[in-house]
């Protein structure tokens, strides 16, 4: 069964933004994946150790694969993209989490490598704010609540929407969660 897919994107190694459209690209031609939006770019602080700024994302896909398989692919695109993993949430040409899985069956993965909802996800403007663009009414199957709510009760952080070069424009025309 397909199901709408919420996958975050960050870079903060060299040439932040091509690192996000080359992922980008790549997502593309999965077989069984399409992708239904894309989120505003955003330059934001970094989480967690010092380090340099992010710049993140987030696109929706329509996605007919199992969670473990999507990882599998994802993890597979970090690699071929130069992400190497030395420091756990250290700097990173491009990082890619699976943050919200929309269907019945999968909404909710405890795996012992794959946790969906991202168990960080409610803590990040930086994913949120992407995220709210593209589906502000998608509920946290965990916490019961919608992504713009919680956004609301976050702290302020230094999330900074930002001009795309090559980035496309395609999370202003539509909330996918209501497609
Ligand atoms: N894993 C478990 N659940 C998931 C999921 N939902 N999606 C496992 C993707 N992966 C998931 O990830 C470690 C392991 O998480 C994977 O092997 C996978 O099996 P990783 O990508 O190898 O390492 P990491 O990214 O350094 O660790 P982690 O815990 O995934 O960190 P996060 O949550 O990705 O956070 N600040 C800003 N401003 N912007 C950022 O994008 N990112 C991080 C990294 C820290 N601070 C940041 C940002
Ligand atoms: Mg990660």
């Amino acid at each position: 069964m397909s199901a709408t897919v919420y996958v975050g994107l960050g870079s903060n190694e060299g040439d932040r933004e091509s690192h996000l459209v080359a992922a980008l690209a790549a997502i593309s031609c999965i077989d069984a994946v399409s992708v239904l939006g894309c989120s505003s770019l955003y330059d934001t602080a970094p989480v967690g150790p010092a380090q340099p700024r992010f710049l993140n994302a987030v696109v929706a896909l329509e996605c007919d694969l199992t969670p473990q398989r999507l990882l599998c692919i994802l993890q597979r695109i970090e690699q071929d993209l130069g992400r190497r993993r030395m420091q756990r949430w250290g700097p990173r040409t491009i990082d890619l989490d699976i943050l919200l899985w929309d269907e019945e069956d999968h909404c909710v993965v405890a795996d012992a490598n794959l946790q969906v909802p991202h168990l960080e996800l409610h803590k990040r403007r930086f994913a949120l704010e992407p995220l709210a663009e593209l589906a502000p009414d998608a509920r946290h199957p965990v916490l019961g609540v919608t992504v713009q709510e919680l956004l609301a009760k976050l702290a302020p952080q230094d999330v900074r929407k930002r001009e795309a070069l090559y980035w496309p424009d395609m999370g202003a025309r539509f909330p996918v969660h209501e497609l």
